[in-house]
């Protein structure tokens, strides 16, 4: 099919005339493919979905991949080029928000109704700039006059107290691998207006709902305004989402008291919780009694938790939800009232806690049916010390999910090559059944096919290589040790310690002790606008690569690179050149991790700690294919109980420790970077270290030496390549969708 309007798209002349007539194309044929339909549908409901790049990932999920690159082959061009011209959408952040778009595509993938429900921010998640070694932050609009964007005629009434405002809907079409399409479904709203963001600022009158409702994600929220805006946007969106549920299901013939036989919302984090009382509140308003409408609404709606940070659990005083959401409130207390009652004003159940504050998740977890978290160790920590009370009054809400990825994007996208190599050992099954990748450990003895996958790593070094230099004039020695740390930037992911590491290396080549092979150290992160230790740790390592840049004496062993602007592509990238997956957070702290999951289908080995799914990982493969270092969950988490950690102590007692955190604030990095910023960062060191990175660094530094060392038995590092991409069918977000299906959302 399409060959002929494949052929005419290919030979227009330039690279914009090609990718419009794609997409084009490409809308059409999903259009085609037809909706999957069914009486019960799934809404997942996120404050982000971080898609990603789709051309390419539909044409790959619609078969016409192949068709297309080789017509474009034809007149000399490749997709690499035409991809070039589409823009990145900027609807997400993190491991959140990219999970929820790899579930987008196995929703779609295993046939499954189900919807994702979200907000479509014009400037979206700021992009990051470097000036003066410093994270700057600029507006990042990426909505074009022709997108996959789809506006509808779908359009609610949104009221905040005395504000009312109008949505509109728009869709994009998510096509399963071979399979029919569902929408993600994003609002927006009419009134917005980009212009009252002034050039390159991300600042702006926080107060002017109509005009600023939908322009950032996480727009800043250190003051009060902030963070009220960000109580208008979680309201807009599932107000929205409530609407459409009920109108949905209604078309369908639902009479409402059947509603959960139409409709299961799984609410991604606590950001869409209020998409409970609405519902509530709604279904009141159509005339059903109060509890009946508790007991319809709890029976539909699951919560999924990605975090056991104390801090970042929602919490919104009782007065922030009476100005924007005063109609919610009544309910809000009601619930509460009930929940007192039923448990005996026990305070740590308290929806409504002493200080008028309420917390987000406790709604989800007395008014939801289901609870999970997103690996194995996170769910079993939730259950056992941080949702503790809730895990003894509702034994059976609580579940495990672990958390995956979509082969479509994360192998067959984004490493051709290892692709082309493992159908032509295995043969294509692995494509529709991951857990096929375990036909692979055949061949682990396999000369050829070890040499291979060695052979396949270098390619894609260069590819990255060449992509870095062109992108961002950097240059990087595709024989050296490609050595990765890519996610958001958070003190307990600790990109401090790795570069207190960095710090020990130079340390070491300046005292004579050359490594056996020249690394490169890649990091990509971007620190929220308002949390000033993590853009010090980003200041701390663009000063670091200056450093070492300057000494001739080290700077033919080592290069530091922090990547501008990491997104989504830029992981396409970085992923499949690694030699290193980095996954070295606090044990305990990290509820998943999706990136090690990445990087391991992709050949890299992970260095890490036993927390979230790295602890899945090593029990995968085993002790000989995994580096793990540092202490363990347990003990980190007694730690905290007895608040007997004290890296002040640590400092003073250990000489070769303190003489790395020292170098933060050495003559040398004062003079490339900032002062104040630097100072203040060793001082958090010193004094707090809040995630324990000198209680665990001495053990990363042996660890990492060790891997090193290893790395140059090319042959049995080949092997460990081979395990970790033959035992990552686990990690298929297929496996994952399915497991939700079967325990939360029972579709047909
Ligand atoms: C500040 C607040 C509104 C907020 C904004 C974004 C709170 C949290 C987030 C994002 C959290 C996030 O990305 N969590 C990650 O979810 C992944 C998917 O489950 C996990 O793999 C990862 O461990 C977790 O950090």
């Amino acid at each position: 099919m399409y060959e002929n309007e494949i052929e005419n798209i290919a030979s227009r002349g330039t690279n914009e005339e090609i990718y419009y007539g794609l997409l084009e194309l490409t809308k059409n044929a999903m259009q085609q493919r037809g909706k999957i339909e069914g009486k019960k549908k799934l809404y997942y409901i996120s404050a982000e979905f971080l898609i990603g790049k789709l051309l390419s990932n539909n044409l790959i999920n619609l078969g016409l991949y192949d068709q297309v690159e080789d017509a474009l082959k034809k007149h000399g061009k490749s997709m690499a080029e035409i991809e070039e011209i589409e823009p990145e959408p900027s609807l997400g952040n993190g491991g959140l928000g990219r999970l929820a778009a790899c579930f987008l595509d196995s929703i779609a993938t295993l046939g499954l109704n189900g919807d994702g429900v979200g907000i479509n921010y014009h400037l979206g998640l700021f992009k990051q700039e470097f000036d003066k070694n410093l994270q700057k932050e600029v507006p990042n609009p990426w909505i074009k006059d022709k997108s996959w964007l789809r506006r509808t005629d779908t359009s609610y009434e949104v009221i905040f107290g005395g504000l009312r405002v109008n949505s509109v809907m728009y869709e994009i079409d998510v096509t399963g691998y071979d399979n029919k399409c569902n929408t993600l479904k994003l609002f927006d709203i009419d009134s917005v207006d980009e212009n009252i963001v002034q050039g390159e600022s991300i600042y702006f009158n926080k107060e002017d709902i109509r005009k600023n409702l939908t322009l950032f994600l996480y727009p800043d929220d250190s003051d009060y305004q902030g963070q009220l805006l960000r109580i208008y946007q979680q309201y807009f969106m599932v107000s929205n989402a409530a609407q459409l549920i009920i109108d949905e299901a209604a078309a369908k013939g639902s009479n409402l008291y059947d509603l959960a036989d139409y409709a299961v919302v799984q609410i991604n984090d606590t950001h869409p919780t209020m998409v409970i009382p609405e519902l509530i509140r709604l279904l009141v308003k159509k005339g059903i009694d109060m509890d009946k409408a508790i007991d319809i609404v709890s029976s539909m709606c699951a919560y999924t938790n990605h975090t056991i940070l104390a801090e970042a659990l929602e919490k919104w005083p009782v007065w922030f939800l009476d100005k924007v959401v005063p109609q919610l409130m009544p309910i809000i207390k009601m619930l509460d009232v009930k929940v007192k009652e039923k448990y005996n004003n026990n305070p740590e159940l308290a929806i409504i806690d002493e200080n008028q504050q309420v917390h987000m998740a406790r709604i989800d977890m007395h008014y939801g049916f289901s609870v999970n978290g997103v690996a194995a160790l996170h769910t079993e920590i939730l259950k056992n010390s941080e949702l503790k009370p809730f895990y003894d009054i509702y034994p059976n809400k609580f579940n495990n999910k672990t958390n995956g990825i979509t082969f479509r994007r994360w192998l067959l996208h984004s490493n051709h090559e290892l692709t082309g190599l493992i159908s032509s050992k295995i043969g294509d099954g692995f494509k529709k059944d991951a857990n096929e990748l375990e036909k692979l450990m055949q061949f682990k003895d396999d000369e050829a096919v070890l040499k291979a996958i060695t052979d396949i790593k270098m390619t894609k070094k260069k590819e990255f290589k060449d992509y870095l230099l062109k992108k961002e004039n950097i240059e990087i020695d595709e024989n050296s040790i490609i050595d990765v740390q890519v996610k958001r930037l958070h003190e307990y992911k600790r990109q401090q310690m790795n570069a207190l590491y960095i710090i020990h290396k130079y340390m070491d080549i300046k005292a004579g002790n050359k490594p056996a092979r020249p690394i490169t150290f890649v990091f990509g992160a971007k620190a929220a606008p308002a949390y000033t230790i993590a853009k010090d740790i980003i200041h701390l390592i663009l000063c670091l690569s200056k450093v070492i840049e300057n000494d001739p004496e080290v700077s033919p062993y080592l290069k530091v690179v922090m990547l501008e602007n990491y997104n989504v592509t830029y992981a396409e990238k970085i992923i499949p050149a690694a030699d290193i997956s980095e996954q070295i957070s606090l044990a305990s702290k990290e509820a998943s991790g999706t990136s090690n999951m990445k990087f391991m289908l992709n050949g890299a080995v992970t260095l890490g700690t036993e927390d979230g799914a790295n602890v899945e990982i090593h029990e995968l493969v085993g002790d000989d294919n995994i580096y793990i270092f540092g202490e363990k969950s347990d003990t980190v988490i007694e730690h905290y109980a007895k608040a007997d950690y004290s890296a002040e102590k640590i400092y003073d007692e250990d000489p070769e420790i303190a003489k790395l955190v020292d170098f933060i604030i050495d003559k040398k990095m004062f003079a490339v970077g900032n002062k104040k910023s630097l100072i203040r960062l060793y001082m958090e060191i010193v004094t707090k270290d809040w995630f324990m990175t000198l209680l665990d660094i001495k053990d990363y530094i042996r660890v990492k030496e060790q891997v090193f060392k290893d790395y140059e038995d090319r042959a049995a590092w080949s092997r460990k390549m081979i395990k970790n991409i033959a035992m990552a069918g686990f990690f298929s977000s297929d496996r994952t969708i399915a497991q939700y299906n079967d325990d939360i959302w029972h579709l047909d």
